[in-house]
């Protein structure tokens, strides 16, 4: 008698939309089924911003067509299936139970919740390390043992060695790793600035955004205009657009922020490349090539490819290695709620309103408006870091906890106590000032240190330092902000402390918001 071998049950998660998937390179098409499945559980553990949804189920569905294309079997539940169950685990059961089989064989999830979910399943389940990656697990842990400190300057270093980015043999190109002091310039607007492309919907997501307008009408942020690319031919369009048009500026504009320009010279690549579309390597060797045919100065070239082979995997290694408590630290003691200014309610402070407002309208902000405006103004007032955390995976396109939580936590509210960054970002008015135009619009006076009309960062800055004097008098990053303070005169700190008391108490007597919006 022959016993027939039960097929596999092969998942594919909305952020492994990826044709070389590891776990269907080891399937097979002649007998195994593709599991993917729209589930409410995914769309509502936290309140996503709509877009978000709208891109990973449009993908998905595309996704699923090219698979079926190419003669796999697609078992897929759509939102609107009477059958569906509503969670990836429960999916799986009842597929399983439908095609007679108890194996599932799947990509690990970038999330500890959905990894011990699957591991609790009373199924045989194999998770597959996900290598769309440059560094494994096993090789971060090999480069974090026995460190005292984890730099991402010094792990990137190996990434460039390892990938051979950038490389003159084993010297950096240009005689440097980090080209920086070269980057980072205030900018103006400029009508010749290249617009990031915008894609209109096709049918498929055209259906998917009335589903999610039904489904998801109460989540904070607009689901319509929606211009992303829903599929890889997209993603690559726009990758060449980032190159040919936007790189070239890249550096130089990497942490200037204009009112009337979101996205200045930045990718808005993060969406494809953390939900599969796009490689990190693919990206990285279009813009070395670009350098190389000398269209991009090296600052630009290598400041961009840092940012993915250095900080993106540097996230994703410290996740992993820090283990499922990571989102609960608390290093600083935070415990004020998250104002209402992050849902939108008004604020005369220009640069908080400009940023949400933005997030609420594209589902992104870029990263000095994500660290310097939300982040540093959150940490300033003591907001609790795991609202924070809910705040950020929630509100832009491109969260996914495996990097999302240490950017948050970590490099932006300081919670895990400096595992990310040897110090928190946090600084007054000045540097927003310096790096942006949102001022010149603003309620409040940036050079006004304190009173009711002074920049609240100004007050709230040292309120912060002198708060945590216990945690940073120490650090020596840190010694020279405590001796001007040392340096002031009584009167003024007083005065100073006073306005950052009578902000924190506004925020206290503000109505409360929802841990989760309104
Ligand atoms: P660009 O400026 O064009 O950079 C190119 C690419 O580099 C990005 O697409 C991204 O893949 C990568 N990158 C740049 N900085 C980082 C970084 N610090 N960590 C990881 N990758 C990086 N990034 C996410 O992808 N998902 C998140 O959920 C996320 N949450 C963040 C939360 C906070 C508080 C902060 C401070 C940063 C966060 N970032 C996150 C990092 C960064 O802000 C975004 O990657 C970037 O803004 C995406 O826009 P872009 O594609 O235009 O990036
Ligand atoms: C983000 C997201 C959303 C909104 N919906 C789904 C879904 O319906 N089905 C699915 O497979 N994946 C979805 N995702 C992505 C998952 O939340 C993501 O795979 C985990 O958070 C792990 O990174
Ligand atoms: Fe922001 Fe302060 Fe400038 Fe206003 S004055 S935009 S609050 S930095």
């Amino acid at each position: 008698m022959v016993t027939q071998v039960k097929p596999l049950l092969i998942l594919i998660l909305g952020d492994q939309l990826s044709l070389d998937l590891c776990a269907l390179r080891q399937a097979d098409k002649a007998k195994d089924i593709v599991v993917m499945a729209e589930v409410m559980a995914e769309g509502s553990y936290v309140r996503h911003h709509p877009q978000k949804i709208a891109l990973v189920l449009a993908a998905m569905r595309k996704f699923a067509a090219k698979l079926q294309a190419d003669g796999w079997t697609v078992a897929y539940s759509r939102l609107d299936d009477p059958e569906n169950s509503h969670s990836i685990p429960s999916e799986l059961l009842r597929r399983a139970a439908q095609f007679g089989t108890d194996r599932v064989l799947a990509t690990r999830p970038g999330e500890w919740r959905l990894i011990a979910a699957l591991e609790d399943l009373p199924l045989v389940v194999t998770l597959l390390e996900d290598d769309r990656f440059i560094a494994s697990h096993a090789e971060f842990e090999a480069w974090a043992k026995d460190r005292k400190q984890l730099r991402m300057e010094y792990f990137y270093r190996e990434m460039r060695r390892k990938t051979g980015l950038m490389m003159e043999g084993d010297k950096p190109a240009g005689g440097q790793w980090n080209f920086d002091k070269e980057n980072r310039k205030p900018a103006k607007p400029d009508l010749l600035r290249a617009k990031p492309p915008r894609f209109a919907p096709d049918e498929t997501t055209r259906a998917v955004l009335a589903l999610v307008a039904a489904r998801f009408a109460d989540h904070f942020g607009r689901l319509e205009p929606f211009g992303w690319a829903t599929d890889r031919e997209g993603a690559l369009l726009a990758l060449r657009h980032f190159i040919d048009n936007a790189l070239p500026r890249f550096g130089d504009e990497q942490d200037a922020m204009l009112a009337e320009d979101p996205t200045l010279s930045h990718s808005l690549l993060s969406p494809y490349l953390n939900i599969g579309l796009l490689n990190p390597l693919e990206i990285c060797r279009a813009a070395e090539a670009a350098w190389r045919a000398g269209k991009v100065p090296i600052n630009a070239a290598e400041g961009f490819i840092r940012q993915i082979i250095g900080w993106r995997e540097f996230m994703r290694g410290i996740y992993f290695l820090e283990g499922p408590e990571y989102t609960a630290r608390n290093a600083l003691g935070h415990v004020r709620a998250l104002p209402a200014a992050y849902w939108g309610a008004k604020t005369g402070m220009a640069c908080l309103s400009a940023a949400v407002a933005q997030t609420r309208d594209l589902a992104y902000a870029h990263h000095i408006q994500r660290l310097m405006v939300t982040g540093n103004y959150a940490l300033l007032i003591g907001a609790d870091p795991s609202l924070v955390h809910d705040w950020y995976l929630a509100v832009y396109i491109d969260a996914f906890e495996w990097v999302e939580a240490p950017n948050t936590l970590g490099m932006s509210q300081f919670a895990d106590g400096g595992i990310v960054g040897s110090k928190p970002y946090v600084s007054s008015g000045a540097y927003i000032d310096r790096m942006s135009d949102y001022c010149k619009s603003c309620a409040y006076d940036v050079r006004q240190k304190h009173g009711p009309k002074a920049c609240p960062f100004n007050a709230l800055y040292w309120d912060f330092l002198i708060r945590h004097r216990d945690r940073f008098g120490g650090n020596p990053r840190m010694a020279p902000m405590y001796r001007t303070w040392d340096k002031m005169a009584e009167d003024h700190k007083q005065a100073v402390l006073a306005s950052a008391a009578d902000h924190l108490k506004s925020l206290d007597d503000a109505k409360p918001t929802p841990a989760q919006g309104p």
